[in-house]
């Protein structure tokens, strides 16, 4: 059993995502961070950075923060979604790495400026907008004739996937970019993509573009 501490948010929909298609018994438990509930002293024993997602494994006693860390340690677990050895394991973490230090940081960033801080920095909402827009054209062109980011379906797509759900809030068009739409609307249809998508709590509906 794996204790999860999330919210809805992205990096959290990453793990209840890997969760639900590793088919891993496991608790939610919700760490709201609208009320700045992840600075609670419980939570950092295990959270030490202040953020979602974190885990504990009471079979092991392992506890984790950091979303990849916490994907690459699942799938090993599960013996799933990461390929033990050879090229395609290391391809699967060089995407993951991919999504931990730029997507997910870009988009997250651009959300800051649009949203919750709109007319503050001219420069920061464009300088982010134009940077998740290069990213997208970076994951579209891996995409290209590809279902996955590498050969199999993997924790690299798993990784990208909930931020990519997000691109109305960083004003990106996917139309404008054909193989990223294609990939995201497949994945969207996962029936454990759309479990995983509404752990803590249910939100709505998965976007879903025409
Ligand atoms: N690199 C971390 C980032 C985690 C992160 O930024 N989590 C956000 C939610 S998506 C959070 O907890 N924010 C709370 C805050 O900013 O205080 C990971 O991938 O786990």
């Amino acid at each position: 059993m794996i204790d999860l501490y999330s919210w809805t948010t992205p990096n959290g929909r990453k793990v209840s995502i890997a969760l639900e298609e590793l088919g891993l018994s496991y608790e939610a438990h919700a760490i709201d961070i609208s009320k700045d509930e992840q600075f609670q002293p419980d939570f950092l024993k295990i959270a030490p950075n202040n953020r979602i997602p974190a885990i504990v494994d009471r079979e092991t006693g392992i506890s984790l923060m950091e979303s990849g860390a916490i994907l690459i340690y699942l799938a090993d677990k599960a013996g799933a979604l990461l390929p033990p050895e050879g090229e395609a394991r290391y391809r699967v973490i060089e995407w993951l790495m991919w999504q931990m230090g730029g997507l997910g940081p870009m988009a997250g960033q651009a959300h800051h400026f649009l949203r919750a801080n709109k007319g503050a920095s001219a420069y920061a909402e464009e300088r982010y907008v134009e940077e998740a827009k290069r990213l997208y054209g970076v994951l579209d062109r891996r995409l290209e004739g590809r279902d996955y980011i590498v050969d199999e379906y993997s924790i690299a797509d798993i990784a990208c996937w909930p931020w990519v759900s997000r691109y109305a809030w960083h004003e990106v068009d996917l139309d404008a970019f054909p193989s990223v739409k294609r990939w995201y609307k497949a994945i969207a249809l996962r029936p454990a993509v759309q479990r995983g998508y509404q752990v803590p709590k249910h939100t709505g509906d998965i976007p879903m573009p025409d």
